[in-house]
């Protein structure tokens, strides 16, 4: 269903399962929406520019989504979620089925039925919402892993159109994918698509393999051929579908330009103080998710504090953990051990006066992410497995002032980039402690040599360079782009 405002079409539509604004109701009742910070909108922003472009996604919160909007250039067109299908297609299928799925199942994955109907019932949606947008032979920029179905869905009603994928997260292992029972149907939506981008070669190798082997597709390097089928399902059709991998990133100036702000710094100078002034302040920023290894980071430092190679008021370690989907058990379940673990471990090794962990689970502002990482000596980015981790790319671009050091999990999309980084296995709680113990204590020189290296890949490699080589790949797709680092 959408509005008779969406007569207008684009030639730039994006889908997304979230528009890229946040609604606001004061307590008069007016409604304000603000741009959500985040690297998405701004990469968004910078393609965006001089073209008439479109963004289809849901407003984020139940019920009658609002008539579609201009935001700036931006025509914003909201697809309504009921507050069942917020439970089923988001918080279940979305984020407890696939996330857990295609993060190597940290956690077990559920499989419900009925979320798979919510999931393909939502998809039809925002493909319906995309084809009423779209303007003839438009560019189509779907993003993640809650709409996998929309590119097929939309090349059946629009075989017109340009469409392209984007997946933030990992793709799976065949071995594990091989498990979800909506398999076939979930790789027949991707392959509707011209060109499907992935954060590391291994997950564009993944999804290749998962094609061959589920689907019996042909692959010639990194084009996938599909002969189709004529059991009348949407996505029957033969295609061929180009897949490789395109490194999301950060605004890197943007970012460096807001950590040298004068008010950033003193911010950073006044949170060293509140800690006391230690001689070493470790820092952990993750969503508060099972798969950014909090829990084995946590019982590193226990360790560290009782083998003596630690101590507050010295070393200090902060936790910011942002509140992530508090409705799933899973989180509510991982938030009571972390808790628990900070209480214990303070309990054993903190004094008066001197805290072994801060733990904040809040979220803040741009500007006090950035003071934060100006504070941290040590950089603790340790997930058992993330797409890419922009909190490691976001760190390094913040400490121009060419001190601090980066401790990073090798199972990140983040660590194929960052080979400079002090690299770990975020399972190997011995290994944790030697790297953290090893970034402390190696010599300044050798630290800002790393620092220095981290910066300019993320300086040259920075989220306009991603998007710019997104949609060129995917105006050559299935060809390669004519560009010589392109992806
Ligand atoms: P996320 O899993 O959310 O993203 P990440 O890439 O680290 O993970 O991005 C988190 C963002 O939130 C960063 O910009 C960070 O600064 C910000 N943030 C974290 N804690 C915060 C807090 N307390 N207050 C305010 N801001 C906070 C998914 C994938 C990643 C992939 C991205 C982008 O899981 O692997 O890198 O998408 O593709």
């Amino acid at each position: 269903m959408v509005s008779a405002a969406a007569a207008r079409t684009f030639d730039l539509v994006i889908a997304a399962n979230r528009l890229p604004v946040d609604r606001h109701v004061d307590p008069d009742g007016t409604t304000t929406w603000r741009t959500s910070p985040g690297g998405l909108v701004t990469a968004m922003e910078s393609v965006m520019h001089e073209r008439e472009a479109a963004w289809v996604g849901w407003a984020g919160f139940p019920g009658e989504a609002p008539e579609a909007f201009d935001d700036g250039a931006l025509r914003l067109h909201p697809v309504p979620l009921s507050a069942e299908e917020v439970t089923d297609y988001y918080e279940g299928f979305s984020n407890d089925t696939l996330w857990p799925l295609y993060h190597d199942v940290i956690v077990p994955p559920t499989f419900h039925r009925s979320w798979w109907h919510c999931y393909r019932a939502v998809n039809e949606r925002f493909a319906d919402a995309v084809a009423e947008v779209a303007a003839p032979g438009a560019t189509v920029w779907v993003h993640d892993y809650q709409l996998q179905l929309v590119p097929a869905l939309l090349r059946d009603q629009r075989p017109d159109l340009r469409i392209g994928w984007f997946d933030h997260i990992p793709f799976p292992p065949v071995e594990l994918f091989a498990q979800l029972p909506w398999r076939a149907p979930l790789l027949r939506g991707l392959i509707g698509a011209d060109f499907v981008g992935f954060q590391r070669p291994d997950d564009a190798r993944n999804f290749i393999r998962s094609c061959r082997s589920v689907l019996g597709a042909t692959a010639k390097g990194d084009v996938v051929t599909w002969q189709g089928s004529d059991d009348g399902h949407p996505g029957s059709a033969p295609r061929s579908v180009r897949a490789a991998s395109v490194p999301i990133s950060i605004d890197a100036a943007g970012f460096r330009e807001l950590a040298d702000r004068p008010e950033v710094r003193e911010r950073a100078a006044e949170i060293r103080a509140s800690l006391g002034n230690p001689e070493v302040v470790l820092l952990g920023v993750d969503r508060l998710d099972y798969t950014k290894g909090i829990r084995h980071r946590l019982r590193a430092i226990e360790e560290l504090l009782a083998d003596g190679e630690i101590a507050p008021p010295q070393v200090t370690f902060v936790q910011v953990a942002t509140p992530s989907r508090e409705r799933v058990e899973a989180y509510r379940t991982l938030r009571e051990q972390i808790e628990s673990t900070v209480g214990r471990i303070n309990g054993d090794y903190s004094h008066l006066g001197d805290t072994a962990v801060h733990y904040l689970h809040q979220s803040y502002p741009r500007e006090e992410m950035a003071a934060l990482f100006q504070v941290a000596d040590i950089m603790l980015v340790t997930p058992l497995r993330d797409g890419m981790n922009l909190v490691a790319k976001e760190y390094v671009t913040a400490r121009h002032d060419g001190g601090g050091a980066l401790v990073l999990s090798e199972f990140t999309g983040a660590a194929e980039e960052m080979r400079a980084a002090y690299l770990c296995n975020p399972h190997d709680i011995a290994g944790i402690k030697e790297t953290i113990l090893r970034a402390i204590r190696d010599d300044p020189a050798e630290k800002q040599r790393r620092m220095r290296s981290l910066r300019r890949r993320v300086r040259t490699h920075d989220v306009q360079a991603w998007a710019d080589d997104f949609l060129a790949a995917l105006a050559a797709a299935p060809a390669r782009p004519r560009r010589r680092d392109g992806p």
